[in-house]
């Protein structure tokens, strides 16, 4: 019997013991890394995870027209140039049945954002530490051997400080809305999961509501969040796939607001200027070691741009977004 021969008939057995059954162990068996709660474990399984994601905003706009500093200066005595957004998240996954999957996500954040005054000044504020830690569940709804359907429930605590200050032309002040680091409520989030696979290819959307509900204790509500995600992804060989994926996301203004900022001061102080919807196109890398020492380890990669974002504004726009993350279960 030839080399290739025995290889044709293993690739043969494989596929066909394989189709018995959906498989999340296959490389592109889990989503695009940007994408939360995407797969469900086995009965016993854990899963660590650990995410660097990073935003980059730079410019502002109304609607979808961009506007110049100076145009926002017209308005208001300071504006934002630019943010960076840079987050370490660990994630925590345990299955107690093969129909309830447990998870738990802890990020830390660090928020940079510089702005121009209309004297033209210019200063940077920054704000770090731990985020908002989310627990939630996953509860297989559908599976065979092509389809998979799970719903997602999700409930963020408010670990992260809603009371950031940092030292600014005005003296050492209370940071606005999108400097802090948590919402400073108790936020629900539910939503479905579908994912499919069939040959070479695998394909998956996810929709998700977060609610906010009453104030927290500066005297305010973030607005409601809602995204759809659907993705494409091609195994180019047992270790490695690569996919695409449009991102839709919404997001409501502020209500009520914070006393201790000064709305007319600058736009990411205005409760009223914080809403938007941007439509993101992905391209991502998975990574998957099937066996031997690194089994169950998984790596991967996810970077995006916007195609389209309207804004609430002014308010600053997102140039680009980066996932890089690893996982590994157990
Ligand atoms: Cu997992």
């Amino acid at each position: 019997m030839s080399f290739r021969f025995a290889l044709a008939l293993a690739s043969v057995v494989s596929a066909v013991s394989s189709a018995t059954a959906y498989e999340t162990g296959r490389v592109d068996g889990h989503a695009p890394i940007g994408v939360m709660g995407d797969h469900t474990h086995h009965a016993g399984e854990w899963m660590t995870s650990y995410r660097y994601m990073r935003m980059s905003m730079k410019g502002n706009r109304d609607g979808s027209a961009r506007k110049s500093s100076a145009d926002v200066l017209r308005n208001f005595p300071v504006t934002p140039t630019s943010m960076d957004m840079e987050m370490h998240m660990f994630g925590v996954m345990y299955a107690p049945t093969d129909q309830l999957t447990l998870t738990a996500m802890v990020p830390f954040l660090r928020l940079d954002m510089n702005h121009k005054t209309r004297m033209g000044a210019k200063f940077t504020t920054r704000s770090k530490g731990i985020g908002d830690i989310a627990v939630g569940g996953l509860w297989k709804l559908f599976e065979n051997e092509v389809h998979h359907l799970h719903a997602n429930t999700r409930l963020s605590f408010p670990t992260g400080s809603i009371s950031e200050k940092d030292d600014t032309p005005m003296g050492r002040v209370r940071l606005p809305y999108p400097m802090q680091l948590g919402s400073g409520t108790f936020d629900p989030s539910a939503g479905l999961t579908y994912s499919g696979q069939g040959g070479a290819y695998s394909w998956g959307g996810q929709a998700l509501g977060t609610y906010r509900f009453g104030n927290n204790r500066n005297g305010y509500r973030l607005g409601h969040e809602y995204e759809a995600s659907a993705w494409g992804a091609r195994r180019l060989a047992s270790w490695l796939s690569t996919s695409l994926r449009l991102a839709w996301q919404q997001w409501g203004d502020i209500r009520g607001d914070d006393d201790d900022l000064v709305k007319t001061l600058v736009p990411t102080a205005d409760p009223d200027l914080r809403a938007g919807k941007r439509l993101d196109a992905l391209v991502g890398l998975n990574l998957a070691a099937g066996k031997g020492i690194l089994k169950g380890q998984r790596l991967a990669l996810e970077a995006g741009w916007p195609v389209y974002q309207s804004l609430d504004g002014p308010q600053l726009e997102v140039d680009w977004q980066l996932t890089l993350g690893w996982q590994f279960a157990f």
